[in-house]
């Protein structure tokens, strides 16, 4: 077995296995199931190019759509964004101090969005940068149920250098500093051996946590 321990990917960008415990998995996909199921729903967001998205995502503080942000989800019915709550801002902060070892710094660190994306078995997300925030702040990423292939790369283009990293359900990315604007993205879905029962009966979920 590969040992699973905490790695720099490059500067500004960590590598954290199995930092939610079970029940905070628990907890954060319950949540999920909530926050999907409110308004108008988890939808697959369409490109400009009229392609559609093979993740389902669901937004909380700003919705997010193909490629700005709004207070009320334009791409669906025009209702308000659900509020993105306090206790996510802190999981945030606890993640943060963790990936960079430094509590002083993750205590100013003020997440306002939050991303959350259902991956089922032929889903995949192509590389990106996460340019639409003004706030150059880190990126803080929960995964959880089936594993992925993740690729983080470089911020100059899609191509190489990249590294790419398994990521199972637990895990912990933050990328922030010289890493806030590289590229990254999910080729493909690992087969779901050992994924522990956390209330998801198939998938993959990724949150991500931002600043406006
Ligand atoms: C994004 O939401 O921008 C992502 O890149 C998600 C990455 C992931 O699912 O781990």
């Amino acid at each position: 077995l590969i040992p699973r321990e905490r790695r720099v990917l490059a500067p500004g960008a960590v590598h954290v296995p199995d930092w939610l415990d079970l029940d905070r998995q628990r907890e954060l996909v319950q949540a999920c199931r909530e926050w999907a199921s409110e308004g108008p729903g988890i939808r697959a967001a369409v490109m400009p190019n009229g392609g559609q998205m093979s993740v389902r995502s669901v937004c909380l503080g700003w919705h997010w759509y193909p490629y700005r942000y709004s207070r009320t989800r334009d791409d669906q019915d025009g209702s308000p964004v659900t509020p993105f709550p306090d206790w996510l801002g802190d999981l945030g902060r606890d993640a943060l101090a963790a990936a960079y070892g430094d509590p002083d710094r993750a205590g100013g660190y003020r997440p306002d969005i939050a991303l959350i994306n259902h991956y089922d078995a032929g889903a995949k997300m192509g590389l990106h940068r996460d340019s639409d925030e003004e706030s150059l702040e880190p990126v803080v990423s929960f995964s959880m149920g089936a594993p992925c292939l993740f690729r983080f790369g470089n911020t100059e283009n899609r191509g190489r250098p990249w590294t790419d990293v398994e990521l199972h359900s637990g895990d912990l990315i933050v990328f922030g500093d010289e890493s806030r604007l590289a590229y990254h993205g999910v080729p493909k879905l690992l087969p779901a051996f050992d994924v522990p029962d956390i209330g998801l009966a198939a998938g993959r979920l990724n949150i991500t946590l931002r600043v406006s």
